[in-house]
């Protein structure tokens, strides 16, 4: 079984969506092991996006994940990390395909309403990142 860390971005909460978006994940038979809505603190988010520390982005990157409420969430699955990369699509939503999450929902990369780990050391780090509590 493996993990991955999945956020249903601000743009996503405030469009009411998230029950669309999970039914994605749930149908395609991955379990949804912990979670919750929360507004992330600044650090957090800065620690999530470090590997961006240093592009021109970053500033944005980290408001937008803080301008409301995002919810984190836990899915387990075989090969759950690829799986759930493949459900929400490209990271630039031009790109993604259609009936996949962006491909569906989303048109600017700046608001591209999920995140997933993209590995399954990424998984690792941000699993602990958002659910210190978890295992
Ligand atoms: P992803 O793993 O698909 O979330 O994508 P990245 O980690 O590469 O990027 C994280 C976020 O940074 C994306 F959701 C969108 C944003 N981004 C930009 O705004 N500009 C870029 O050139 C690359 C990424």
């Amino acid at each position: 079984m493996e993990e991955t860390l999945v956020l249903i971005k601000p743009d996503g909460v405030k469009r009411q969506i998230c029950g669309e978006i999970l039914t994605r994940y749930e149908r395609k038979g991955l379990i949804i092991k912990a979670m919750k809505l929360l507004q992330t603190p600044k650090e957090l988010a800065e620690e999530h996006y470090a590997e961006h520390k240093d592009k021109p982005f970053f500033g944005e990157l980290v408001d937008f994940i803080t301008s409301g409420p995002v919810l984190a969430f836990v899915l387990a699955g075989k090969n759950a990390v690829t799986s759930v990369r493949t459900i929400n699509g490209a990271t630039n939503p031009v790109d993604a395909t259609s009936g996949s999450i962006r491909g569906d929902y989303a048109l600017t990369m700046d608001s591209n309403v999920v995140h997933a780990s993209d590995s399954v050391d990424s998984a690792a780090r941000e699993i602990h990142l958002w659910f210190p509590e978890y295992k």
